[in-house]
């Protein structure tokens, strides 16, 4: 047979292509599919919807009593403190962000470091919980994260080399970045951090190549939209739900994130407290505090919101993510497991209200909800009017349930299509909140409230706990099972198709349960708290689990008397990854 030149030339190529490993872009269809395909976790939240459910089930209840770590990668540096990060996999490759915006790129196999980027910080950066990162998002050739002086920085995934810097916003006056970006059609949207600096709540989206601003959307009524450059309507209705001029600097953070649902074609952002804490200063709902705001990605406008907590009084910020998934009976609808006790489950479309319920077993400030998922406040758990004690200086104070920190806060909660359950991580406890005088100075904190939390009685939670990890059943509305823990939890979850639950714990476990029964099946220590989001992919026929570790986060900041109670926990910085030993037969 004779061969031509081109022939050879095309035999050598293929050889090429089957021996080396083929760099492939991120497309927009790889992100689409990203909760189906395992050999990569290109979002986070395992799939922009955020379900954090992995299909692989090579590690499942019968064989997960053979998992051992894989290897373990140091974050380095004097300076630890919370490790909030999902890693992301690509091409073989991790990358998993570290506290004081720092980004590793790893071999996803062996842990062998690739090349490490650390952003340089300014004096005066302020976030407020911590200096955490929730990770990155990947597109094209480029790994994209947030920075704590409001920043969003690509770089090349390969070389680690910078190719695109955007500021977002000024961190002198309050903003911050800590949360994951999504990526939506070719955009990369990001939220801000700093509801307790007055900043402006709102949602960007940006060419994901080239960094450049195509839309913002405010979360706070009475401020412009933009679009290509352009004007692009108001939020609301300037004053509707706000009195006065407090909506400038009214706060509505959507330091969270978000989720997007290509099926839905909208993104759905949390969204903070409104600003100052002080709800006697701001009478109305405050729009869109404290909600979940629906934004169509090729419109930058807000489809629909629903509003958790409308003029909130104790900093029940509305961001925890908002999770899209098919009922059994077939709707399109999302769950959320808001920071104020209660469970939402809203039509993923519409934003109609579907059900609503506990999911802790305690909550003072509302006796329930309405049949369009309104709270009925009880007026007396409301912290008081500062101007109306005797010496103007200190309202009434009260006990509320759950405490700021939330009946949920930033850990991401995981939904398996298998069950049909939520996979919630709780936290029972109240606080001391009382308001105080105050006035927006830039860059200052603006919260005109006082507080200390606390734990709760035992007898009335049934147990001497803080963190309990429980499935929730959104047709039902009931507590399924729940695996108590004395630490609060503040680290994530992911459900497989193995028929598991895997969530960290303060205490330093990794755990594994089995997801129908809440039976604890596996766990290992990690040696310093867990505070992030577990993951899994598969390489070379190996199915792998991956956890950052590293003690810190709002709680140690925050905590008051419960941050007592913790203070043995040591801080750490590392990455962990986990696959079943082979026995070698
Ligand atoms: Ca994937
Ligand atoms: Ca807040």
């Amino acid at each position: 047979m004779k061969r031509t030149l081109t022939s050879v030339l095309v035999a050598s190529a293929l050889m090429t292509l089957a021996t080396a490993p083929v760099f492939a872009a991120v497309t927009d269809k790889d992100i689409e599919s990203d909760a189906k395909t395992t050999g990569d976790v290109l979002s986070w939240g395992l799939g922009t919807q955020g379900q954090r459910y992995s299909p692989l089930a090579k590690i499942n209840t019968k064989t997960v009593k053979d998992l051992v770590p894989a290897w373990s990668f140091s974050f380095g540096g004097e300076k630890q403190r919370g490790q909030e990060s999902q890693p992301v996999i690509h091409n073989g490759k991790m990358f998993v962000t570290g506290s004081y915006s720092r980004l590793f790129a790893l071999d996803a196999k062996t842990g062998k470091k690739l090349w490490q980027y650390e952003h340089r910080l300014p004096d005066g950066i302020m976030p407020c919980c911590d200096v955490v990162n929730r990770g990155a998002a990947l597109y094209d050739n480029l790994v994209i994260f947030a920075t704590l002086d409001a920043q969003l920085v690509a770089l090349n995934q390969d070389s680690g080399k910078v190719v695109w810097k955007e500021k977002i916003d000024e961190y002198s006056a309050g903003y911050s970045a800590t949360a994951a970006p999504i990526i939506a059609k070719g955009l990369v949207l990001t939220g801000v951090s700093g509801g307790e600096f007055g900043v402006i709540g709102r949602v960007e989206a940006r060419d994901a190549k080239t960094g450049k601003l195509v839309w913002v959307r405010p979360t706070v009524e009475g401020h412009m939209g933009m679009k290509d450059g352009k004007e692009n309507g108001i939020s609301g209705t300037t004053n509707a739900t706000w009195p006065g001029d407090l909506w400038k600097t009214g706060g509505a953070a959507t330091w969270l994130g978000g989720t997007y649902d290509s099926e839905t074609g909208l993104a759905y952002f949390g969204t903070g407290n409104p600003a100052p804490w002080n709800s006697a200063l701001r009478p109305g709902d405050n729009l869109y505090s404290c909600s979940t705001v629906a934004i169509d990605v090729a419109t930058g406008k807000i489809v629909w919101h629903f509003q958790g907590t409308p003029n909130d009084g104790w900093d029940y910020d509305g961001v925890n993510e908002f999770v899209t998934f098919k009922s059994k009976d077939g709707k399109h609808l999302g769950g959320k497991a808001d920071r104020n006790g209660f469970f939402y489950v809203l039509d993923a479309k519409t934003g109609k209200f579907q059900k609503g319920f506990p999911f802790v077993k305690k909550i003072t400030w509302a006796t329930g909800l309405d049949e369009n998922g309104r709270p009925k406040f009880d007026a007396a758990n409301r912290p008081g009017d500062p101007a109306k004690s005797a010496d103007g200086k200190k309202g009434t104070s009260v006990f509320s349930v759950p405490s700021f920190l939330g009946g949920k806060n930033q850990m991401p909660m995981a939904y398996s299509p298998d069950t049909g359950y939520f996979y919630v991580p709780a936290n029972e406890w109240g606080m001391e909140i009382w308001n105080e005088p105050v006035s927006y100075k830039k860059g200052a904190a603006y919260l005109g409230a006082g507080f200390t939390i606390k734990t709760l009685d035992p007898k009335e939670i049934g147990g001497d706990y803080i963190g309990a990890m429980r499935a929730v059943d959104p047709a039902t509305g009931k507590i399924v099972w729940e695996v108590k823990n004395n630490a609060p939890l503040w680290g994530g979850v992911m459900t497989t198709k193995g028929g598991l639950v895997f969530w960290g714990t303060p205490e330093g476990f990794l755990k594994a349960a089995d997801a129908k029964t809440g039976k604890e099946v596996w766990s290992f220590n990690v040696g310093t708290g867990i505070v992030a989001p577990p993951i899994s992919w598969e390489q070379d026929g190996e199915q792998y689990i991956g956890v950052a570790s590293g003690w810190g986060g709002a709680v140690p900041l925050w905590g008051g008397d419960v941050a007592k109670k913790v203070n043995y926990l040591n801080q750490g910085g590392s990455m962990w990854v986990f696959k079943l030993h082979k026995s070698g037969k």
